[in-house]
C-alpha cells in the first residue's frame, strides 16, 4: 500500500548555506572530489529519504524513460539491479524546497561561479543483498552535445548509510586531470543506459568515501567515480543534484563515438511517450526550466527534442 509521505519542509529546518573551506575547495580543485560531513539536516534526509523511496515504490516515470536500471539490457518494470530515476524533482517538487538544495546551489556558485544553475537531479537505489555496481566512468562521457562544453559538479548525497559493503562513492584522485577516457554501453551491450569506462587506469587506486545519511561527496565531470555492490540487507539510496554553468561553444566539437548507434531499451521507451503525447509536458516542463535558464540555451534544446521526435 502507498504510504502517505508528509511532503512539506519547515523552515526552521533551513540550515544556513555552509561554503566549503578554502581547504575543501582546494581539496576538490586537486583530487577532483571531497567529501564534507553533512550538507543537510537529518530530519529533512529521512523525508527525502520517504519521499524517493515512495516514488520508486509507484515506479513512476517509468513509460517516459525516466526511469530505469543502469546495468539491465532487458530494462522492464521489474528490473531491479540499479535503478535511477532521473528529473526526480518532477515527480516531488518538494525535493528542491529542502536546505540540501539551497545549499547545494550555494556551493555549487562558490566553486563554478555565480552563473551556475541546477541542471539536472537523480535518484540511484541499490537494492538489499544484490544492488549491482555501478561502472566506472566519468560523467561527461554522457554529455550528447558536441558542440557545446559546461563546467559541472554533481553533489550526491546519500540518504541512507553508504559503505563500503553497500555501495559507497569510489574515485580515482586526479583522474580530472585526463581529459575524458573511452567509454562503452555497460558490457558493450548497445541496449544498456550505463556506460563504463574502458580507458586506461587502476582499480586499486580507488579511494572509497563512506558517509553517513545527509553526508556528501562532490565531484567534477571529469573525476572518474564508481560504487561497489549491495551486498547487506539494508538498500542504498543517493539522492544527487548536479549543476553546471551555461554552455559555452567548444572550439573543436567533441563528438564521442560511444554515444552514436546506440540502442538503448529506455531511450525507445522515451521516444514511445514522446510520440504518444509526452512531448506536451517536456514542453511544458522546460518551458518552466528555460525561466531560470538562458533564452538561447532553452530554444535549443526544445528544437533539439523536436528534431529528436523526427
Ligand atoms: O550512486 C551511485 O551508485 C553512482 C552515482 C554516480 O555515478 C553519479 O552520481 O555520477
Amino acid at each position: 500500500m502507498a504510504t502517505l509521505i508528509n511532503n512539506t519542509y519547515s523552515v526552521d529546518e533551513a540550515a544556513a548555506a555552509q561554503p566549503l573551506t578554502d581547504e575543501q575547495l582546494d581539496v576538490l580543485r586537486r583530487s577532483g572530489f571531497v567529501t564534507l560531513p553533512s550538507i543537510a539536516p537529518r530530519s529533512e534526509v529521512i523525508r527525502i529519504d520517504a519521499t524517493i523511496k515512495d516514488l520508486l515504490d509507484r515506479k513512476v516515470g517509468f513509460k517516459e524513460g525516466s526511469r530505469h536500471d543502469i546495468v539491465d539490457p532487458e530494462d522492464g518494470p521489474g528490473s531491479d539491479q540499479l535503478t535511477e530515476l532521473v528529473w526526480t524533482h518532477h515527480y516531488a517538487p518538494q525535493l528542491h524546497k529542502t536546505a540540501y538544495f539551497r545549499n547545494a546551489l550555494a556551493i555549487a556558485r562558490q566553486v563554478l561561479g555565480p552563473d551556475a544553475a541546477f541542471a539536472f537531479d537523480h535518484a540511484i537505489y541499490k537494492p538489499a543483498f544484490h544492488g549491482a555496481e555501478t561502472p566506472w566512468h566519468q560523467d561527461e562521457a554522457y554529455q550528447s552535445d558536441a558542440n557545446r562544453g559546461r563546467q559541472q559538479i554533481a553533489i550526491w548525497m546519500p540518504t541512507t548509510d553508504a559503505t563500503i559493503d553497500n555501495g559507497c562513492m569510489r574515485y580515482i584522485p586526479l583522474s580530472q586531470t585526463r581529459g575524458v577516457l573511452p567509454h562503452r554501453p555497460f558490457n558493450d551491450d548497445p541496449r544498456v543506459h550505463g556506460l563504463q569506462c574502458i580507458g586506461d587506469f587502476d582499480p586499486s587506486d580507488a579511494v572509497y568515501c563512506p558517509l553517513p545519511p545527509g553526508g556528501a561527496v562532490i565531484h567534477t565531470a571529469r573525476t572518474l567515480h564508481s560504487a561497489g555492490a549491495n551486498l547487506t540487507p539494508n538498500p542504498r539510496l543517493a539522492y544527487i543534484l548536479v549543476f553546471s554553468t551555461p554552455p559555452r561553444l567548444n572550439v573543436a566539437p567533441l563528438a564521442f563515438e560511444w554515444l552514436q548507434g546506440r540502442d538503448e531499451t529506455t531511450a525507445r521507451r522515451r521516444q514511445q511517450w514522446l510520440r504518444r503525447g509526452g512531448v506536451v509536458i517536456e514542453l511544458l516542463r522546460r518551458a518552466r526550466r528555460g525561466r531560470h535558464q538562458a533564452r538561447g540555451s532553452f530554444v535549443r534544446r526544445v528544437a533539439r527534442a523536436l528534431r529528436r521526435l523526427g
